[in-house]
């Protein structure tokens, strides 16, 4: 039953290795575990394994939108790394053994034809940092069609070791033709279940079939814009032995695109919340993050909230001249907020694109932001489970009348 299923689900990939030979003089012309036999690379006996399921999914540091819809970069953008994937391909037993990356396309998608990419390249992401990096590999230059690019791989760089996770990036240069007065958002997609040629020694199944879409990309407007962004450094909410005290939620980048500006007051949201601000969420504060490493260096503006509040919105006035902006000029900024969460509350912050109050009117690049649902969910056997105790009235007769005890 388990074969049928295989034949029926998974998807063979049938490669023809008659048609794209390796040429080579020596080893050296050709990959790892490979030897240049008779002027043709061939794979060294025993080096490859003789089977492999291989997964392709979105790598754990993909260039992310953070809260936002879009990642918003500056025009024009050279070595824009468009995603990480990551190439897994398993074989019990054939921890060492290597498969052949030969092949792949891509999807470069855009809303506009007034985008254009050229330059791309497939990079063997050595670091797996999800950047393009001194110690990364270009391991193929890409040919462009009209939207879509293919890689053939180097042959001195086509061998991977099986049971680990390979991350490779896909890197270009875009530019946008004339100005750029919306938001036009362009990106990659991938479909593993056909844009990839992988071999080995005999059997290989790929066994993603869901397309992967990465995040959009969109320009910064050059006018009628301002920028209110997530920031490189956007958090995830913590676990819940950490979620409690002063918790990062947001890093925001923003920046004035056209003419100088002033950030007035910095509206918030709580959405799927039981939390609100008050007693569960104590004080929200903005803080400088000078360095641009994600944490707050300076603080501009603490709002603190009572115990009787109960705020689903709350709009943070902002010092006189502190998140004032010359042209051109951009800031990052660390929100935190003071969380006292019982078990089971949830709590999702947002700032919507409407509300931001500017000196002068603009659209928002980069707005809505919004972060992950914050769940703080944990063992009531722990001690440190901060879990809800009902304020308990007791009713207690006595003669005539009664006394209400507060526990
Ligand atoms: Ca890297
Ligand atoms: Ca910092």
């Amino acid at each position: 039953m388990k074969k049928v299923y295989c034949l029926l689900f998974l998807f063979f990939v049938v490669v023809s290795f008659q048609a794209s030979e390796w040429t080579c003089v020596s080893d050296s012309d050709c990959s790892q575990a490979m030897n240049c036999v008779d002027e043709l690379c061939r794979m060294k006996a025993g080096q490859f394994s003789d089977y492999a399921t291989v997964e392709i999914k979105i790598g754990e540091h993909s260039p992310s939108q953070g809260g936002s819809t879009n990642i918003v970069t500056p025009h024009p953008a050279s070595n824009l790394v468009l995603g990480q994937f990551e190439i897994s391909a398993r074989q019990s037993g054939a921890d060492g053994k290597y498969f052949l990356f030969r092949e792949m396309e891509a999807l470069v998608a855009s809303s506009t034809n007034q985008i254009s990419g050229s330059n791309f390249r497939l990079i063997y992401d050595v670091n797996g940092n999800g950047r393009f990096d001194g110690s990364d590999i270009i391991i193929s230059n890409g040919q462009a069609g009209s939207s879509r690019v293919k890689f053939t791989v180097d042959q001195k760089n086509a061998t991977y070791l099986m049971n680990v996770a390979n991350n490779f990036l896909v890197v270009g240069d875009f530019e946008h033709d004339g100005p750029i007065d919306s938001i036009k958002p362009f990106g990659l997609e991938l479909d593993p279940s056909s844009d990839f040629v992988l071999r080995n020694q005999k059997d290989l199944f790929i066994v993603s079939n869901q397309k992967t879409v990465f995040p959009r990309y969109v320009f910064e407007p050059d006018k009628n814009y301002f920028i209110f962004t997530s920031g490189e450094h956007f958090p995830k909410p913590p676990k819940w032995e950490e979620m409690n005290g002063m918790a990062d939620i947001m890093h925001l980048r923003m920046k004035s695109v056209d003419g100088s500006n002033e950030l007035k007051t910095f509206p918030i949201r709580v959405t799927q919340a039981s939390a609100k601000f008050g007693h569960n969420i104590k004080s929200v504060s903005l803080y400088f993050d000078k360095n641009g490493d994600g944490k707050g260096d300076e603080l501009i503006v603490k709002k603190s909230f009572s115990d009787e509040d109960e705020l689903s919105f709350t709009s943070i006035q902002i010092p006189e001249g502190k998140l004032f902006f010359s042209e051109g000029e951009e800031k990052k900024i660390v929100v935190t907020a003071e969380l006292f969460l019982y078990n089971g509350q949830t709590v999702q912050f947002n700032i919507s694109d409407k509300e931001p109050g500017l000196q002068t009117k603009m659209m928002f690049a980069g707005l809505p932001v919004t972060t992950q649902v914050y769940r703080y969910s944990c063992d009531v056997s722990d001690p440190l489970c901060n879990v809800f105790v009902e304020e308990v009235e007791e009713v207690e007769e006595s003669g005539g009348g009664c006394s209400i005890l507060n526990l």
